[in-house]
């Protein structure tokens, strides 16, 4: 079995943060943008999650020879820090182009600006040695249902996937579904979607899925579950831990720190397919506490590390067979109380037991 050090971490720059919400402005100086990566490892990551704007600012007014120069800049950063580029994501959400969405969006020229942000994203991938790229498709959906065509939207998104495939032959494109925020309701709200987008797409072996715990989460669905289907489908390319104290606002919580048996679900999902085993990341997506002092503040990004490898152990001290047993003997409460003394570290008397009441050996 694998050790918890062979897992590989990353988080994206935006991750370190003002601390600025809907509701007020920045309360901490900026940390310089670039001196970020000289964090990565000391905090325990490796890889780098990155939106096209992070590796080339100013982007739009750009040539593409300044893209490729200022990418192979940042690529020099990340080979000297010994950080790798998981993936490369299109910004599609902030530019006036994209205020009714991008790909799916009802003006042809902004249809047109979203895709040529996907190019640029793909380029600047391929620059700094990233193979893959992916699509948050954040306004790709309506605030009320009847502004768009939802068939053509969905069609206008595979049409572009294809695009995506064609312009560069090796790139694969992870989708990160979510089902709400900033749009009401949002297109390829689950990992289900993205999924079958995969199938339907011109060469489904690249195309899979980024699975957010918060965004499972805000569709009301177990992420384990959502990572499980993923994994059936061996189309989970990453993963953004989090978590999400309940259907409001996307809160990007500390990991664990609001369902931890939910956590723990994820962790023994991931931990018996192997996950990881190909290079995987375990991303990181958690948003710094407003009220949290300091320049930088990294505390969220190490506490949920640490929350990680305590999970980790918890998982791979959870005895399958005892479970197997509960399982057998349908004792689910017995095996609901196993579950949850053994996340609370308690010395665990309980076994399964027959209808009658007889003590199942298996599981002692
Ligand atoms: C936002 C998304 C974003 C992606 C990358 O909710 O999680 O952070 O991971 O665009
Ligand atoms: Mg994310």
């Amino acid at each position: 079995m694998k050790s918890p050090s062979s897992y590989r971490f990353s988080f994206g720059p935006w991750n370190i943060s003002e601390g600025a919400d809907p509701f007020g402005p920045e309360v901490r100086p900026a940390y310089p943008h670039e001196q970020k990566y000289a964090l990565y490892k000391s905090l325990g990551f490796e890889g780098v999650q990155f939106h096209d704007d992070d590796v080339v600012t100013d982007i739009d007014a750009k040539s593409p020879a300044q893209i490729a120069a200022e990418a192979r800049r940042i690529k020099s950063i990340l080979d000297n820090e010994g950080l790798v580029p998981e993936f490369v994501a299109p910004r599609l959400w902030f530019a006036e182009q994209t205020v009714d969405g991008g790909y799916t969006s009802n003006s042809a020229s902004d249809r047109q600006y979203a895709w040529e942000r996907t190019q640029k994203s793909i380029d600047i991938a391929n620059e700094i040695g990233s193979g893959a790229l992916v699509l948050w498709l954040a306004r790709e959906g309506t605030y009320i249902r009847e502004a768009k065509d939802a068939k053509l939207a969905y069609e206008r998104i595979l049409e572009t996937i294809n695009r995506a495939l064609e312009y560069d032959d090796k790139i694969e494109i992870w989708i990160e579904p979510k089902p709400n925020e900033p749009t009401d309701q949002a297109y390829v709200p689950t990992i289900g979607h993205a999924v079958a987008l995969a199938y339907a797409s011109q060469d489904p072996n690249r195309v899979k899925g980024l699975i957010e715990t918060a965004h499972a989460q805000l569709a009301g669905l177990d992420p384990s579950d959502e990572m499980a289907f993923a994994l059936a489908h061996d189309k989970l390319a990453s993963v953004h831990l989090n978590d999400q104290n309940g259907l409001k606002y996307d809160q990007d919580k500390n990991f664990a720190s609001s369902n931890l048996r939910a956590a723990f679900n994820q962790i023994r999902v991931l931990e018996a397919a192997g996950y990881g085993s190909r290079g995987e990341f375990i991303g990181l997506d958690v948003k710094a506490m407003r009220t949290q002092k300091g320049v930088p503040v990294t505390e969220h990004l190490s506490n949920s590390l640490r929350m990680f490898h305590h999970l980790v152990e918890k998982v791979r001290s959870y005895d399958t067979a005892k479970e197997a047993a509960f399982r057998e003997a349908r004792d689910y409460e017995g095996l609901e109380l196993y579950v949850m003394e053994h996340l609370m570290g308690v010395h665990q008397a309980s076994s399964p037991s027959t209808p009658n009441g007889e003590v199942l050996s298996a599981a002692q």
